[in-house]
Formats: C-alpha cells, sequence, structure tokens
C-alpha cells in the first residue's frame, strides 16, 4: 500500500487518538467487528455497573481472561511508529487511547492517556484508595477490599476501567483540553486510528480539535460513524499506514 507522508512543520503538535483496531493485529479481538467482543459477551453484561453488581464473578472471569490474553500479545508496527512520534515531537505529541490493553505503554510511549482505563489496576467498587497495578486473574468470585474490610464494610474490588453510564477522569480531559489549547493557532494534527467512532467523549475528539484549527485525519480499515468529521480518511490497516504516514526520514 502506498501512503503519501504527512508533511509536518517544525514546530507541529500532533494528537492521536487510538482504538481497539491498533491493537488488532497484535491479536487483541476489537469489540463491535465481527468476531469482536460484545459478539460473545453482552456489552451490558459484562462492561456497565449494573452487570457488575449482578454478576461480578462473571465479570471477573471476563476482565482475567482479558489479561491473560493481554500478556500474551505484543505491539504491533502501529504502535511502534506511535513510539517513534513521541521521541520527535516530544511535549508537542500527545496519545489518547480508548484502549485497555497497556500495549502503548509496553511498546514504549510515555505522553500516554489511558481514557477508559486499564486492564491492568484494580480499584475499590466502593471506597476513593487509589486503584493498584494488578496482573491476577480472578477466577473464583470478585475479590473483596482489605480496606473497606478493616472498617467493617463489605466491598468488592473491580477492573479499573470506564464501563458504559461512568464518567470519565476529570483530569484527564483536562489534559486533553490542555494540550488542544496549547496546539490552538499552531500547525496542529490531530489523528484517529483504529476506532469505530461509536463511543463518546471520544468520537468527539475531531471536534474539539478541528475547532482549534487542526487537520484532522483517520486512519481505520473501514469508515467509522464519524468518518465525515475528518478531512482524510487512510483506510487499511494501522499497522501497515501509521508506519508509512511519517517515516524516519519524512522531516
Ligand atoms: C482496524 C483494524 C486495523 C480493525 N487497523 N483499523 C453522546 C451521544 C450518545 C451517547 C453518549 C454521548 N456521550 C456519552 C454517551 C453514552 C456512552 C456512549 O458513547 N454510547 C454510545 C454507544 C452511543 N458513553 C459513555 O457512557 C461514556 N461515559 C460518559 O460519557 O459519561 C457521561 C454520560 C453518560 C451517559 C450519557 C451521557 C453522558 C463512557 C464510555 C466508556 C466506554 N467503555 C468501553 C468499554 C470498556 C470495557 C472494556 O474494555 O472491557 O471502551 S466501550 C468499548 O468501546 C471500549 C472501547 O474503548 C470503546 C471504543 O471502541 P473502539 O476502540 O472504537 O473499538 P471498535 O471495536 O468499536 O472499533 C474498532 C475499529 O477498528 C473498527 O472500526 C474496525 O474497522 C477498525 N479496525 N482492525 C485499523 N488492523
Amino acid at each position: 500500500m502506498s501512503v503519501a507522508p504527512l508533511r509536518l512543520a517544525a514546530d507541529a503538535h500532533v494528537l492521536v487518538l487510538t482504538g481497539a483496531g491498533v491493537s488488532a493485529e497484535s491479536g487483541i479481538p476489537t469489540f463491535r467487528d465481527a468476531g469482536g467482543l460484545w459478539e460473545s459477551h453482552p456489552v451490558e453484561q459484562v462492561a456497565t455497573p449494573q452487570g457488575f453488581q449482578r454478576d461480578p464473578g462473571l465479570v471477573w472471569r471476563f476482565y482475567s481472561a482479558r489479561r491473560r490474553a493481554a500478556l500474551a500479545c505484543v505491539p504491533n508496527a502501529g504502535h511502534a511508529a506511535l513510539v517513534d512520534w513521541e521521541r520527535r515531537l516530544g511535549e508537542r505529541f500527545l496519545l489518547v487511547t480508548q484502549n485497555v490493553d497497556g500495549l502503548h505503554l509496553r511498546a514504549g510511549n510515555t505522553r500516554v492517556i489511558e481514557i477508559h482505563g486499564s486492564l491492568f489496576r484494580t480499584r475499590c467498587a466502593r471506597c476513593d484508595r487509589p486503584s493498584e497495578h494488578d496482573e491476577r486473574a480472578y477466577e473464583d468470585g470478585a475479590p473483596a477490599c482489605e480496606r473497606c474490610a478493616a472498617q467493617g464494610r463489605r466491598a468488592l474490588l473491580r477492573p479499573d476501567i470506564v464501563w458504559f453510564g461512568e464518567l470519565l477522569d476529570a483530569r484527564h480531559l483536562s489534559a486533553i483540553d490542555t494540550f488542544v489549547a496549547a496546539a490552538r493557532g499552531k500547525p496542529f494534527v490531530f489523528l484517529a486510528a483504529g476506532t469505530s467512532g461509536a463511543v463518546y467523549p471520544a468520537a468527539g475528539l475531531v471536534d474539539l480539535a478541528s475547532d482549534a484549527g487542526a487537520e484532522t485525519w483517520l486512519v481505520n480499515a473501514e469508515p467509522a460513524e464519524n468518518v465525515g468529521r475528518f478531512a482524510h480518511f487512510l483506510q487499511g490497516p494501522s499497522g501497515t499506514i501509521l508506519p508509512a504516514l511519517w517515516p524516519v526520514d519524512g522531516r
């Protein structure tokens, strides 16, 4: 596939939004494609607070299996390209990911905001103790919060994932706003990759960036639901397109 490289000004800011498609070539299933996660696991059962209340054991089995699967996968060429973009742009780069698989961090990106949480963090469903790194699998029921237990309260631990109907972390949204404000009036590129553009507020970031003057690009296997809001659409696998978009000798 031939891809005309991006032409980036020396002081360009680049905001990238990634979704499940970016990890597909690492072997992690997407959500809404044929054979995707929602086909075998109804979203309301495993990815809503109500589903967790109804059957916390089922939810933990779902996330335990995904923890194991994600740990067995490795980042692909699309992830590696974004590490290179960060290395070249420094503070003028920000990666916002909807993915919870940790592959961007494992690839080496540090300027990453995991807006939908992380498979590898666990928090209490009731108290505000900070979430903790956790790679364990819980197959025999949901674990209890020891801090709550010490205070005589019964509470369960849950995956630190943003489920449907839950608010995103305000600090994350504010960090994105700060980046966009810094990019306003400067050469600014917004690029979304591997996402269906179906879930908000992530699907609305293209509008935030456009309003701040960004040139907008979508890299996706299929036209996303919000494809009409992008100025450029490159159809195909992100693992091929992202490395070709801004090759090392591209500036
Ligand atoms: C490739 C490829 C390859 C394949 N290369 N491409 C405004 C309007 C309407 C509704 C709302 C709204 N604002 C908020 C809402 C409600 C709701 C929402 O958006 N609903 C929509 C379904 C309409 N949003 C929320 O509830 C959010 N909270 C919130 O806004 O709170 C305030 C509020 C609440 C209620 C009402 C109003 C305001 C929270 C959203 C949290 C989403 N969490 C999930 C689940 C995480 C659990 C888990 O991981 O287990 O996050 S949903 C799921 O979808 C997951 C993903 O991060 C997210 C996005 O999916 P993604 O990444 O786009 O994956 P896919 O599978 O959909 O698409 C993959 C794409 O890749 C496809 O297009 C392929 O073609 C492509 N692809 N291989 C390139 N190799």
